[in-house]
């Protein structure tokens, strides 16, 4: 028989299943848990903000694959949760977080620090719990792992009262240790039916996005290209699962995609959409996207078949074991007159990084960069030009090696997704590329960096300015800038150094290449500072509502 309190027997269950790390903020209502917590093999990182510290264990989540876990006190401490939750959400990210609740007795009496986070949280979690009893925990606390994990992966949250933390429990035996649902059998006639139609066409596009990276499935979504000689588009999401100098790629879709992608979607006769959504930044105007194209369309989330896009074919199931299924049944095929058709494309509408020779430009910067690192290296970025730059031209190579806020678009995700991402495998050198603004959104987590002694390193694009907001209003709103360029200028290198981060400023460095590499070769955190241009546009642009068709720029 085991005895131990709600909070102890919460903390053996997060053991068992496999965390090595949490990130989160103590306050009054989880304070048994962390009592719990200080006997563990866990290790704790204590985040500046909870909002840093879910982008944490979406980082080491982003990067393992696996359901990683944060903590916050009621009230604020889970409020200020709530958008690592619903970014987790859109990007289907798996996530457990766990936070304290006022006593059982006083829920619904306007408690200090109440706040309903089980009904604040019901449309951005897959699932959540309010735990009633500390029998519930040897139930819910597998159950938060398992369905997080299921399937499509999410977020779930846990809202534990702190008297449920402190009950005592006695059992017998611990739950099994929580492991995916097994997913409905495949329908083989539709996977039949899809790969008559891949035999059968003439101009097929393979489309790919973040569900072949969760699934593990980016081999064999390069091999069914390889067979069936099919160029392949990825999302932002997607970015990695196709190296990007795989002769089939022909990039990101999309808004800010090269423009002969947009084009050879155009023609496209098959579009076979693997593990996406057809998000709107992705397809633009929904009814001209592939315009003559059908459509066979496979995603492990039943609800996403047909939601945007009508499917011909439309196959409900994990999406590697659907390719590993279609694959024996696609014909090689090496479709030189489409292939080359793409080439003249290509060659029609060449991609060109302006400036890409100097570190100190926005394109030569994000190249420097990769051209000091190799492909283990991880990339995390924030949200706004600078995001969009590094997804144009940095060369991903690898599933995992680049995470960013897709769904939702969180300024102030970079930094502690990169904390994150270098918790879950220190031996990585971890690149975050920031915007000035998106920087500021979480720059207390310095803080957390310099205590872990983390290799990350921040790689700042400072143009003073909210860039991609500025853009618009130039492009968009008649040059009414409005609210968009920063009237202060915060020196963030010395910032950094008041929070025990290393700084390079290439502005003023003698040889801004060698004081990069430099940089992102020495061992710890460190932040690289770059003035950019801020009449530099993200170019090619589909302007909001159009068809990809219709971009302008680039
Ligand atoms: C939390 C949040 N607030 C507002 C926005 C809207 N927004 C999108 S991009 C952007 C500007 C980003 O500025 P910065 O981080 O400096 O990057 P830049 O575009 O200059 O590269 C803003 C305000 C957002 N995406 N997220």
């Amino acid at each position: 028989m085991y005895q131990m309190t709600g909070a102890q027997l919460i903390v053996r269950l997060l053991e068992r299943q496999g965390v090595k790390t949490a990130a989160g903020i103590p306050g009054g209502a989880i304070l048994p848990l962390y009592d719990a917590l200080s006997g563990s093999v866990i290790h704790h990182v204590l985040a500046r903000h909870e909002q840093g510290a879910g982008f944490m264990a979406q980082g080491m989540a982003r990067v393992s694959g696996r359901p990683e876990v944060c903590f916050a006190s009621s009230g604020p401490g889970a409020t200020n949760l709530v958008t690592a939750i619903a970014d987790a959400r859109l990007d289907s990210i798996p996530l457990v977080a766990i936070t304290g609740q006022v006593p059982l007795s006083m829920i619904g009496t306007d408690a200090f620090q109440e706040v309903d986070i089980y009904g604040m949280t019901v449309p951005i979690t897959k699932h959540n719990f309010l735990v009633r009893s500390v029998d519930e925990l040897l139930e819910v606390i597998p159950a938060a792992f398992r369905i997080a994990m299921s399937g499509r992966p999410g977020p779930v949250l846990v809202d534990v009262p702190k008297d449920v933390q402190n009950q005592t429990i006695r059992f017998a035996e611990f739950p099994p240790v929580a492991t995916p649902e097994p997913l409905p059998a495949l329908d083989m006639a539709a996977v039949e039916e899809a790969a008559r139609m891949i035999n059968a066409a003439e101009q097929p596009v393979l489309y790919l996005g973040g569900g072949v990276i969760h699934a593990g499935a980016a081999q064999a979504a390069v091999t069914l290209a390889e067979q069936a000689g099919m160029p392949t588009t990825m999302t932002l999401m997607a970015l990695g699962a196709m190296p990007v100098d795989h002769p089939l790629s022909i990039g990101m879709l999309g808004m800010h995609a090269a423009r002969y992608t947009n084009f050879v979607l155009e023609e496209a006769d098959l579009l076979v959409c693997v593990g996406a959504r057809f998000d709107d930044r992705a397809i633009g105007k929904a009814a001209q996207f592939c315009p003559n194209a059908k459509i066979v369309h496979i995603d492990v989330d039943p609800s996403e078949l047909h939601k945007i896009k009508q499917a011909h074919v439309a196959i409900n199931g994990d999406v590697g074991e659907v390719l590993e299924a279609l694959l024996p049944r696609v014909k090689a095929a090496l479709r030189k007159r489409w292939l080359s058709h793409v080439e003249s494309l290509r060659a029609r509408f060449p991609v060109e990084w302006a400036g890409q020779d100097d570190p100190r430009t926005h394109y030569g910067l994000v190249q420097a960069v990769a051209a000091a690192l190799d492909d283990e290296a991880v990339i995390t970025t924030d949200v706004g030009q600078h995001q969009m730059w590094v997804a144009q031209a940095y060369p991903f190579r690898r599933p995992r090696q680049w995470l960013t806020s897709g769904g939702l678009g969180t300024m102030g995700f970079g930094m502690p997704a990169a904390i994150g991402a270098a918790l879950a495998d220190r031996s990585r050198t971890v690149v975050c590329f920031s915007g000035d603004g998106s920087f500021k959104m979480n720059i207390q987590e310095l803080a957390t960096l310099a205590e872990e002694g983390l290799n990350v390193k921040i790689v700042l694009m400072n143009n003073n300015s909210l860039g991609l907001v500025y853009q618009q209003q130039n492009l968009f709103y008649g040059k009414r800038v409005f609210a968009s360029k920063y009237r202060g200028a915060p020196d963030f290198l010395k910032i950094a150094e008041g929070f025990g981060v290393a700084g390079v400023d290439l502005d003023t460095a003698a040889n801004p290449r060698a004081a990069l590499t430099q940089a992102l070769h020495a061992p710890g955190p460190c932040l690289i500072h770059v003035s950019i241009d801020r009449e530099e546009f993200v170019y090619p642009m589909v302007p909001p509502g159009a068809a990809n068709t219709e971009m302008i720029g680039g």
